[in-house]
Parts: C-alpha cells; structure tokens; sequence
C-alpha cells in the first residue's frame, strides 16, 4: 500500500470508528440496475442482500453490506444446473422473489422457479456460498415464500397464493426446515387492505408483536408496501391505520423514483430500523429500462407502534438520515479483462453450455463459441452479459472474429429480452466482412439499421453510449481500444423500445457479449480481448 492509500484507509477506519458519516444522507439505489424484490438479514454487524434473478444463471446474486448503503456481491445462492433447472424458463419466467433468513447457524435462501419445480429453499453456511441442493416444498403454490423463525424454533412460512375457489391473499403454515415437511395445512392469514396482488409477505416479531409485511397495487406505478400487526403469528392482523405505509402512485414525474413496494424491513445492531425495497428510475415519467433496482429508507416507529418509512415522505434519489458508520468500496475498474475467471456481475440465459465459454483457447481472452440458438430464441444463447446499472453509460469490447461464413456473428448485445434488444456485430454478408446494428423492436420487427464493410480481418472494437433516451452505436478498427477511441458513429436506437413499458416482464436491459451462427452452430469461434463497462 502506498502512503497516499494509507493515510486514506487510516482517515476511512477513523470515520467509521467515530460514525462521521452518520451526519448526513446517502445516495439511492443502493444496489442500482435490475436488483429486484430484495430481502435482508442482518447476522451481528453483517447484512446479507438477496434479489429474483428471473431466466439469468447464476441465480439469485447474494450481497454483503456493513453499513447498508454500500453492497458488495458476495456470491450467488443457485450456482448449478442442479439448483437451478431453467431450461423452460420463459422470459422473465424463472426464479422470483427470494426471502434471506439465518436462524441457528445456517442461512435460509427460499424462492420459486416459476418454470421448473415451483418454492424451494437453499441453505448455507457462508452466504458466499456453496448453498446446499434445493429443498423442494411441494405442496406450496403461488410465489413470493417468506420464512421467519419464532423465537421458539418454529418455521413459519409466509407466501402468496390464490388457491382454487379459495381468495386470493397471504397464506401461511409452519415447516421442518429439515425435510421441508409441510406441519399444517395452508392457512390465508391476511388477504389485502383492498387493493390487487397481495404479495411479497414477511412475518416478523418486533417490540413483542408480530408484524405482516407485504407488497400490494402490482409492481408498477400503484405499487405499494403494507403492514398489519397482530399479537399471534397467526393474526387476526389489524392493518396499519397509515396503510400503505410506503407508496410513491400519489406522486407526478418530478419524483424520480416511481413503483415502490415489495419491501423487508431489518433492526441494525445499534437499534435503528431500515426498510429495503425496489423502485424504479423513470425517465421523464413514460419509462423504466434499467430494471426494478433495490433502494434504502430509514424506518422509525410511530407512538401507536406502528413503522414510519422515511418520516413519511417519499423516498428520492439522496436520503437525509442518520446513516450506519460508512464502510465503502473500491469502485469496480471499467475494463474487465479475461485473464481470469468472469467477477460475479456476470450472467448468462438460462443454463449455459460450459464449452462456448472459454478462458482456455486463447489465454488472456474470452472466446465464445456460438451454436444454433440465435439471440431472438427464448433459450440459451452463446450471451455473458451485465446488467446497465447507470442511465449514462458506456460498454465497448475488442473482438477478434472473421466469420466463417454467413450467419455467422458476434459482438456486442444490448438485451431486455428475445423480442427487444439491439446489437452490434460482426458477420458476413455478399462474402464480405461487415460490422452492422440490428433493432429487434416486438415480435414483428427486426431490422438492420446501420452497416459498414471491414476491408481486413483485423480486431473490431465496438461500442454503445447509453443516456436515458438513446444508445449510440460506434465502431473502430483497433489500436489499443484505450478510451477515448476514435470510433465510427454507426446509428441510433431509442432506450424506450427495451423498456419494461413496451417490452413487459419483470427484468432490466444488460449490456453482454455473443456469438451465434443463426440456425446452426457458428463455423469460427469469436475471441473477446476485454470489456469496458463504465457508468458516468
Ligand atoms: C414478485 C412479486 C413482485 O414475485 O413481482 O414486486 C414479482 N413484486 O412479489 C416478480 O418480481
């Protein structure tokens, strides 16, 4: 460590050790891009972090906070095919709202694979991981399991389900956390205080009450956190007079955060309440593209004992509060590259073929080896990819590929699913290397906007620049590829169409690598030699 570092890593531990950042705010999202559905725990001064990963693989990214503003990923709780069969996973199908408990030593990890098996938990030792092979819990429907531990030892399982000619509502039992043995029937404990999709519950024992915390009004712009309180875990719950206690559906487009909900509350060691919950960033009110992202709010309690989110006012991009003792992190480097094994912001579709990914054909670069699977097929593409977490950003990549014949393509993928998304690629058409962008905009529309010929078979640098309302397309024969790059301007595309608004699902858009041979399996591997992801 050099001086300079030193005297910075000393001022950080003085700043901590005496809670200098506690005077102040923090910034929102917490963990920004397509972070959904979050659950917390905290285990001592630790706060573990869990999100719905939908048909990406690996599964349900697991995160590690001290301060509950600054996440770091630690790992995923579904790493194998095993854990996690998505093979039939439907866009934005797949794995759902997961719940993170510990109880006696061991991490709980429970959610729902929607297209393979339905609710099932996980459990470890190490939220880094490994978690253990699925416990499958079959005779639970509907999504959205919860789990809490009474101080007693019994497991009760909260989820969302609607039974068949029974309400629609929060349904609860007690389990073996051993077998996953159901102890008693299902039992609907709350339904809704009077709006739709009464979901993402969490049962909690607070101040020596049980509280019911859920999700309601569907993820959008009505979306909205409730609570309810009883003296069992059973119920009969009494809604909060303040219902819905966090909901952004009264606000206009001047607040920038819409669809709040779908919330766990979590105690810090030093007795403050926390709230994390997912919203999302509109752009000038009319769309979202960056996924539903995990946001923080400070939670106090009212004289009746009822949970106050953030004072009561809605919760923006910079929170005014007493935060936890900051624990930063190092900010991530732009350029990834491929010397090692892919970091953990990495995923791909679905459960991937370990042969077209490979660090070992040509060291110090990735090469990507496409099949049949084309990028508009709802299965699993030759694609590595990370979410866009900045509405500003920049992602490039340095790919050496000569198509072998026509078909034949790779490069760079900007995806929110098979029918919307955009790329920039290298392939082969009339018998000539070319660089082109495809709009894929609905089940209608695909489209080669823009190309240009390659004289040579040199490497190709390739480049898209997002703001919140268009990505800018570029290419560039390679030098170094050392930002800035001379780059070839090569079109336009509308951040909207890839838009939860048009494109509908649960996910946000994230800017990855392919390969594919359009129909049958790609006659020329696609070596990538980095990756720059840099959010401004
Ligand atoms: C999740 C449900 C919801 O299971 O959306 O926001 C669903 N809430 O609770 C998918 O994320």
């Amino acid at each position: 460590m050099n001086s300079r570092r030193l005297v910075a890593a000393v001022l950080l531990v003085v700043a901590a050790s005496v809670g200098l950042a506690a005077a102040g705010s923090y910034r929102n999202p917490v963990i920004p891009g397509f972070y959904p559905d979050p659950s917390v725990v905290r285990v001592g001064e630790d706060f573990y972090l869990v999100n719905s990963s939908f048909e990406f693989f690996p599964g349900v990214p697991v995160w590690h906070s001290r301060d509950l503003v600054h996440w770091n990923q630690a790992g995923h709780a579904l790493t194998r095919d095993s854990q996690l069969p998505l093979q039939k996973a439907r866009p934005s199908g797949g794995i759902y709202a997961p719940t993170i408990r510990y109880h006696d030593g061991t991490f709980y990890m429970i959610t729902t694979n929607v297209d393979g098996g339905g609710n099932f938990f996980v459990t470890a030792k190490d939220p880094a991981g490994p978690w253990s092979e699925p416990v499958w819990l079959k005779d639970v429907g509907g999504i959205d399991p919860s789990l809490f531990f009474d101080d007693d030892g019994t497991a009760y399982l909260t989820s969302h389900a609607s039974p068949p000619g029974q309400p629609r509502g929060i349904y609860q039992t007690t389990i073996d956390v051993k077998t996953g043995r159901l102890l008693q029937p299902l039992r609907l404990v709350w339904d809704r205080t009077g709006t739709r999709y009464p979901e993402g519950p969490h049962l909690y024992k607070a101040r020596g009450r049980y509280y019911l915390l859920m999700a309601e009004g569907g993820t959008e712009y009505g979306h909205m956190v409730t609570v309810g309180r009883a003296d069992t875990p059973w119920g009969p719950f009494e809604a909060c007079p303040r219902n819905p206690i966090l909901t952004h559906r009264q606000t206009e487009n001047d607040v920038p955060v819409q669809g709040t909900g779908h919330a766990d509350l979590v105690e810090a060691a030093d007795g403050s309440w926390w709230l994390v919950f997912l919203g999302f960033r509109s752009v000038s009110g009319y769309w979202h593209h960056l996924g539903r992202e995990t946001y923080l709010s400070p939670v106090t309690w009212d004289a009746d004992g009822w949970p106050v989110v953030n004072g009561g006012r809605p919760v923006g991009l910079e929170v005014q509060a007493n935060t936890l003792p900051a624990v930063t992190l190092e900010p991530p480097a732009t350029r990834v590259r491929f010397d090692h094994a892919l970091g953990r912001e990495w995923n791909h579709l679905r459960n991937p073929r370990p042969e077209a990914y490979r660090l070992d054909t040509r060291p110090g670069w990735l090469t990507l080896n496409g099949d049949a699977t084309a990028m508009g097929d709802a299965a699993s593409p030759t694609w590595v990819g990370r979410r866009q977490q900045h509405m500003a950003a920049r992602a490039a990549t340095l790919v050496d590929f000569v198509p072998a014949r026509e078909g034949d393509e790779a490069g760079l993928s900007v995806y929110m699913n098979p029918d919307h998304r955009y790329e920039i690629a290298v392939s082969r058409a009339r018998g000539r290397r070319q660089v082109f962008v495809r709009q894929r905009i609905g089940p209608y529309v695909e489209t080669i906007t823009a190309r240009a010929p390659l004289a040579g078979d040199e490497s190709i640098v390739l480049q898209v620049e997002a703001s919140a309302e268009q990505y800018a397309f570029s290419y560039g024969v390679a030098a170094s590829g050392r930002p800035p790059m001379a780059t070839i301007p090569l079109g336009k595309a509308s951040v909207r169409y890839l838009s939860s608004e048009v494109a509908g699902g649960f996910t946000g858009v994230y800017l990855g690598l392919y390969a594919t041979g359009n129909g049958r399996p790609a006659a020329a591997p696609a070596h990538f030699a980095w990756f720059d992801y840099e959010g401004r």
